[in-house]
């Protein structure tokens, strides 16, 4: 059984997807980030990053945390959501999570940051996070081109790493931002109308997560600022 620590927001997202897809059977462990649950010591034990998802492997003792990792480890786990076992065809696969997870999280997350939440307005911050961002999902729309999924011809662990940061999209880059990649809105679109999707997405109803981003979520979400 897996035991997944879980907050509803993007990478978690990824995560949620895999389990609902795969059908393995987990339970959610909620930690409510705007909460500073994060950083109690027993989390910590399990992801010292403090920083959702985690998961805990209790068929194996294996305790696994990022994103990318743990879609890695449950592809392998299972042998499923992985393409051809071919290494230019797996080299492709480690390319393409590897750039999500370096360019497509980490800017969108500080153009988030710098838009929606940081003290002071920097346009120079807003810019160069905005441009990052967009860059980064301009390949991702550039490569979709004439294809259906990242890597190869069926769906895989690659394609549930876009749509876990396909939600925040507007939130991240504009309201119109998704007219500027209609290949990526594709791929989201058919991944969201599956009925695991909308299983993954629902999970955020399984638990009274705090919403506000009030002064005490900020200085939990924020440390630098304490
Ligand atoms: N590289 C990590 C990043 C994890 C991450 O940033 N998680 C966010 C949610 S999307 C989080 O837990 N934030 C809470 C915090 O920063 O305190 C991954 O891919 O899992």
């Amino acid at each position: 059984m897996i035991k997944f620590y879980y907050h509803p927001s993007p990478n978690p997202a990824k995560i949620a997807l895999f389990l609902e897809e795969s059908g393995l059977d987990y339970e959610l462990m909620p930690v409510d980030t705007r909460k500073g649950e994060q950083f109690e010591p027993e989390f910590l034990k399990i992801n010292p990053n403090a920083k959702t998802p985690a998961i805990v492997d209790t068929d194996t003792g294996a305790t696994v945390f990022d994103s990318t990792a743990i879609l890695l480890y449950l592809a392998d786990k299972t042998g499923q959501f992985l393409p051809e076992d071919k290494p230019a065809v797996r080299a492709e696969m480690l390319s393409w999570l590897m750039l999500i997870a370096t360019g497509i999280g980490p800017y969108s997350g500080q153009a988030v940051h710098f838009k929606h939440f940081a003290p002071e307005k920097l346009d120079y911050a807003i810019n160069r996070y905005d441009f990052e961002a967009k860059r980064h999902w301009g390949l991702i729309n550039d490569h979709l081109e004439g294809r259906d999924f990242m890597v190869g011809d069926s769906y895989s662990i690659v394609d549930m790493a876009v749509w876990g940061w396909g939600g925040p999209v507007p939130f991240v880059m504009g309201e119109d931002a998704w007219s500027l990649f209609p290949n990526a809105k594709r791929l989201f679109d058919w991944i969201s109308a599956r009925p695991a999707a909308e299983r993954a997405g629902a999970l955020k109803q399984k638990h009274a997560f705090k919403t506000e981003m009030d002064d005490d979520a900020k200085r939990h979400m924020f440390p630098q600022n304490k």
